[in-house]
């Protein structure tokens, strides 16, 4: 039987549990969801996914059913290898930190020894950069001050808007990979070569316009029959799509997200970001809804 891995995503209302769910586990469009919002949740949302040979159950809690999650069916914690809390880093930190209080308490209660927590201060678009790292700071002191759990907690600041989605995308690969871990499946060097030419497929074409398979010859050296295997995993990613029989493709909004975070002037910069940023696209390729 294949190994599983249960993750749950909790916080208050109206945080963005089900927004980063949907933008980074099913490759959902972020401006689509940032211009309109998905409905506030209803129950535990549980989806299953297979990632190498792994199985995987993601559960996304309504927020509005809060005082249930933490009494009556405090059960829905049990067997979790991962809980990511998210809240809103404008909210005020009183409400914030009861919040972290109530949640910190089923941790322990549940002896959820062997469980990760991480907790995302999302939004952070809506909050001036100096602002966030004094908030963040208050997180972390916060947490440090429980010494039974601090060890066991981290903390990110996260959005999923344009400035900000590439270093999200980076920090929720980093959560996922590190819950996962040894299950990774063999990466090799060619692999990896492999990505950082469908990053430069993404660098090289223009936003949202109609490009020509053939373009990938001419620009890339990459065959027809070549092309449509690394253009299809670009697809899966969210961050291309096909029109006109498959003869022709666009990069979609995701990919200029994506590729805004790698827009800055030091070249070695750049690399570095690319170099951090394969591993996520080596993940996120691998991970299969079911
Ligand atoms: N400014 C900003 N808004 C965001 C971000 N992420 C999500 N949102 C918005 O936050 C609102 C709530 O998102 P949801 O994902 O539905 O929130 P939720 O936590 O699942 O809420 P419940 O299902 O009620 O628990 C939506 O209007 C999203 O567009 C972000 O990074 N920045
Ligand atoms: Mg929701």
């Amino acid at each position: 039987m294949a190994e599983t891995k249960k993750i749950i995503f909790v916080g208050p209302p109206n945080t963005g549990k089900t927004t980063i769910k949907s933008v980074f586990f099913e490759m959902a469009n972020p401006l689509k969801l940032l211009k309109n919002s998905l409905d506030p949740t209803r129950g535990a949302n549980s989806s299953i996914y297979s990632l190498f040979d792994l199985e995987l159950g993601i559960f996304d809690l309504a927020g509005q059913e809060n005082e249930n999650w933490f009494k009556k069916e405090r059960d829905v914690f049990n067997h979790t290898n991962l809980i990511i809390c998210v809240l809103d880093i404008n909210r005020y930190l009183k409400e914030n930190f009861a919040f972290i209080d109530d949640l910190l308490e089923i941790y322990k209660a549940l002896m959820l020894s062997t469980c990760s927590l991480v907790i995302l201060l999302h939004k952070i678009d809506l909050m001036e950069p100096l602002y966030v790292q004094h908030k963040y700071k208050a997180y972390d002191e916060y947490i440090e001050n429980d010494k039974k759990c601090a060890s066991k907690v981290q903390i990110y600041p996260t959005s999923i808007t344009k400035k900000y989605f590439l270093e999200t995308y980076d920090i929720i690969t980093k959560i996922f990979s590190n819950s996962i871990k040894n299950v990774s499946g063999a990466k090799s060097d060619s692999l990896f070569l492999d990505f950082r030419t469908d990053i430069n497929i993404i660098l090289q074409y223009d936003d949202l316009k109609k490009h020509s398979i053939k373009d990938l010859f001419y620009d890339f050296d990459i065959s027809i029959k070549d092309a449509t295997p690394r253009l299809r995993r670009l697809e899966k990613l969210g961050f291309l799509k096909f029109i006109e029989n498959m003869q022709n493709f666009q990069l979609t909004e995701r990919a200029i997200f994506f590729k805004t975070g790698l827009e800055v002037e030091n070249k070695d910069d750049k690399e570095n970001k690319i170099n951090k940023i394969l591993e996520s696209l080596y993940l996120f390729s691998n991970l299969n809804q079911n």
